[in-house]
């Protein structure tokens, strides 16, 4: 409005001016109204979008100063560098978290001011990056804040996705999915370097020549792209260090070689565009399970052939062909089995292109790469079919190929003391290329395999699934390299999901402790424990949390129409929807409580605890079984939420989009949380840490990383419940004679009946359950149901004693020092990288 306009000319009128030889820095206020005339043509009566645009534009360019200077001094310096290979990175919005890593929140917030807006607001109108499905893609980009708030030299190596995960929406209570258009308006946070590019073959074929008597593979690619970089700068917190996230763009060789147009030939090269685009246009929106499609192969060796190519560049600028010296120089980290073709690519530029024998080149490789994977869901574990691989990547076939037979062959002789057949047996099970077990005339490349046998390191995400990777996923690798098997538990960056998203828990926990370093150093928040129950801190623990989860109804309000009672608890399951992960678990206890509430006399229901129930997350679009569970999370809401009787007592709403945004407005207004995957199953999760650091407690399976949460909170404050991971494959085998709890039946009927509508779409998630006889509930559903509706009741006790819930509450936050992500990258810094701080003067 006029006053916003009144108040840019001001700050302009008022700004410093340059004058003589020195330069006046401007102020943000004015620069922000500079970046708006000069780059958007805009003068006054600005939008929050306009606003957010200038901000943006104004706060990149002391990203870049500090990106250049980190990497002046680092190029100078030459310390070893860890590329963390990532085809995802969930970075969500970049405004607040760089104005607030950078240190700029004071002058930047002011000058807002100034112009009549609120950062908040303003954040508001940025596009996440959502170039990630979920957990994978954001523990990367935590990954990356920790790294360079640790000053350590490193980079993350991916795709610039056109489109990132799609955009969920509700239609009569169905998901709808949208692509996510998220360039249009430009994009602030990232540099495209017009001299950083690479060309990426597909396909074509390998000669043998002899140069200079030695006989040399060449291959001829039939299909070339471009692979066109982009800087997105990571800043640090509390250090002058700004790393980098380079991605990659694909783009057609032909608008760089003109002749194709020249030629008139404009109809092919414009197929050839499309061609090219093409494989950096789309994420693929599955979470933990492969998407087996042709373009996806070509995504991943897409960027890692261009990431290898560009560190090999650089090294080659430094140290010639130093060959021997490039594992003291730089190390990659496969995160997961998606860029696993780094290891034949890494093989193909040393010996192909460097000229390097075969056995130098292995030492080199397997020195350099390391490999984590993120996940024990067995048909996520990647596996290629040699024809498609050979099609695509004829020379990486071959490599893999020779990599397999000296394998195999190092293998014979170690197994020398196993004799006959099960020898073979045992050398079979292990081969990296193998049969496909349900198509016997096709063969696999296995990529988890590949990396294993690629890798100087292998580790899991949390303590119980580097043991399930070690005895059960890859239990013949690690009988044969027990030493090369790590435990790296996951961590969250303290500063996105507890200093950023909940500044106003962030000043209390700061009085507190009489510092901030807390930010820096976890560790500290343990100094909360002395004021756990302490009533007067204790109420302003709970005053921040009312005001969050206002915040939250706020959002209900806007995205359902309704008004949700604020001091009712409030519930969250937010993530990946996923047979696993159990939401349908979690939907059949707020069926039953909505019954027990129906059967209430009204004195009875006085006593009731009131509870917000939200569950958000997106289904893979081609996951028929999730998107189910979807609907039945909407149609009981649509019965529950209505319902007069008990509306006040109970209410469930999904909240369409889940996103980084969304979780952080969320997280710190959830009392409860619910993490409750089959034991076993869930590697890590990532969630029950943010959640944990914001004072939210926990109901949960004794599963991924909620062990190691609760013996770090106190196991007595967690709400663990259900079988242990120990007993799933008895439990699995003896699923033919399990009685199921006369209430499961119940609920079983009521859904089969149609008490929430639509019969028969609802159909196949009630048989999914309920036909134990034919080894149906894989994941063990009814087992622990009766546990698990024991533990809600044990959370509606504990609730009702304010004092004892806040404690917890307090005590959570207080035990969330070990899940920092910077914890997590100390460890692979010290146990696997040993890359080593390189800090750049301020
Ligand atoms: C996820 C795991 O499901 C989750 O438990 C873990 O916290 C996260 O990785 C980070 O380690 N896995 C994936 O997202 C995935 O795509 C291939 O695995």
């Amino acid at each position: 409005g006029a006053l916003r306009i009144s108040a840019v000319a001001e700050a302009e009128r008022t700004a410093p001016t340059t004058r003589g030889s020195t330069p006046a820095v401007p102020a943000p206020t004015a620069d922000i109204a500079n970046k708006l005339r000069y780059l958007f043509g805009r003068n006054g009566d600005y939008t929050s979008t306009d606003a957010y645009q200038g901000t943006a534009w104004s706060v990149r360019e002391k990203l870049i100063d500090s990106f250049n200077k980190t990497h002046e001094f680092w190029k100078k310096e030459d310390p070893k560098f860890i590329y963390y290979l990532s085809a995802e990175f969930l970075m969500g919005r970049s405004l607040t978290n760089t104005v607030f890593n950078l240190g700029l929140d004071g002058e930047y917030g002011a000058a807002l001011t100034e112009l009549g807006y609120r950062m908040e607001e303003v954040a508001d109108a940025e596009r996440d990056a959502a170039l990630g499905n979920g957990g994978l893609g954001r523990l990367a980009a935590c990954f990356l804040d920790s790294m360079a708030t640790l000053d350590l030299p490193g980079w993350g190596y991916g795709i610039r996705y056109k489109y990132g995960m799609f955009k969920q929406g509700l239609k009569n209570g169905y998901q709808v999915e949208m692509p996510d258009i998220w360039l249009t308006k430009g994009n602030p946070w990232e540099v495209r370097r017009d001299d950083v590019r690479f060309e990426v073959g597909f396909g074509g074929r390998v000669e043998r020549r002899k140069v200079n008597g030695k006989e040399v593979s060449v291959w001829s690619p039939s299909e070339r792209v471009i692979a066109q970089a982009y800087d997105n700068p990571i800043p640090g917190f509390n250090t002058p260090t700004t790393s980098n996230l380079r991605l990659w763009d694909a783009l057609p060789l032909s608008e760089f070689d003109l002749s194709a147009f020249n030629a008139g030939d404009y109809d092919r090269a414009m197929l050839e565009r499309e061609r090219a685009e093409a494989i950096s246009a789309v994420l693929y929106p599955n979470d933990s399970t492969p998407e087996g499609k042709e373009l996806r192969l070509k995504q991943q060796y897409f960027f890692v052939c261009a990431s290898l190519q560009d560190v090999l560049s650089r090294f080659k600028a430094v140290h010639g062909s130093s060959w021997d010296l490039l594992p003291e120089k730089a190390c990659f980290q496969l995160n997961d089995t998606h860029p696993t073709i780094a290891v034949a690519e890494l093989m193909r530029l040393l010996v192909d292109v460097e000229g390097l024998d075969w056995e130098a080149a292995w030492t080199i490789t397997t020195k350099c790469l390391n490999y984590t994977n993120h996940t024990v869901m067995p048909e996520a574990l990647e596996k290629w079919p040699v024809k498609v691989m050979a099609k695509m990547l004829p020379r990486h076939m071959e490599i893999i190929e020779v990599i397999n037979e000296g394998w195999t062959k190092w293998l014979s002789g170690h197994l020398k003391d196993v004799k006959g057949e099960e020898k073979a047996k045992r050398i079979a099970a292990m081969s990296i290329i193998h049969e496909n077990p349900w198509n016997k005339e096709e063969m696999l490349v296995n990529m988890a395999y590949l990396a294993v046998v690629g890798s100087s390191a292998v580790n899991g995400v949390a303590a119980i699934h580097s043991n399930i990777v070690k005895d059960e996923i890859l239990n013949d690798f690690y009988q044969i390299f027990p030493s090369k098997f790590q435990n790296k538990t996951n961590g969250v960056t303290p500063r996105r999901w507890l200093a950023w998203c909940n500044p106003e828990l962030s000043a209390l926990i700061t009085e507190a402790l009489g510092s901030d370093e807390w930010i820096n150093d976890t560790e500290k928040l343990a100094g909360l424990r002395a004021f756990a129950s302490d009533a007067a801190f204790q109420k302003r623990w709970a005053a921040v949390k009312a005001a969050k989860k206002a915040k939250l109804a706020a959002l209900i309000k806007k995205v359902h129409g309704d008004d949700v009672n604020q001091n009712a608890l409030f519930d969250i399951q937010i993530k990946r929807i996923h047979e696993y992960k159990r939401q349908y678990l979690n939907v059949l206890s707020i069926i039953w409580r909505y019954k027990q509430l129906k059967s209430m006399s009204p004195e009875e229901r006085k006593k009731a605890v009131p509870r917000v129930c939200v569950i958000g997350g997106k289904a893979a679009s081609a996951y028929d079984m999730a998107k189910r569970i979807i609907r039945l999370v909407t149609a009981v809401g649509d019965v529950i939420n209505k319902d007069p009787e008990t509306r006040d007592l109970l209410r469930l709403y999904f909240l369409p989009d889940y996103n980084v945004s969304l979780a952080e407005t969320i997280i710190p207004a959830a009392e409860l949380s619910q993490h409750i995957s089959t034991a076993g199953t869930e590697a890590s999760g990532t969630s029950n840490m943010k959640f944990q650091m914001n004072g939210c407690l926990i109901i949960g399976t004794w599963d991924g990383a909620n062990i190691e949460i609760a013996e770090e909170t106190g196991v007595d404050n967690v709400f663990v419940f259900g079988v242990r991971a120990e007993e799933i494959n008895r439990l699995r085998k003896e699923r033919k004679n399990f009685k199921t709890d006369p209430r499961w039946d119940e609920l079983m009927r009521d859904i089969e009946n149609g008490m929430f509508g639509d019969k028969d779409y609802f159909k196949p998630l009630v048989d999914s359950v309920n036909n134990m006889k034919v080894g149906n509930d894989w994941f063990l559903l009814a087992n622990d149901f009766a546990a698990y509706l024991d533990a809600q009741e044990e959370v509606d006790r504990t609730y009702k004693d304010q004092a004892e819930w806040l404690r917890r509450s307090i005590m959570y936050t207080a035990g969330s020092g070990k899940f920092s992500s910077d914890r997590t990258i100390r460890e692979y810094a010290e146990d696997i990288w040993h890359v080593k701080p390189c800090r750049p003067a301020a």
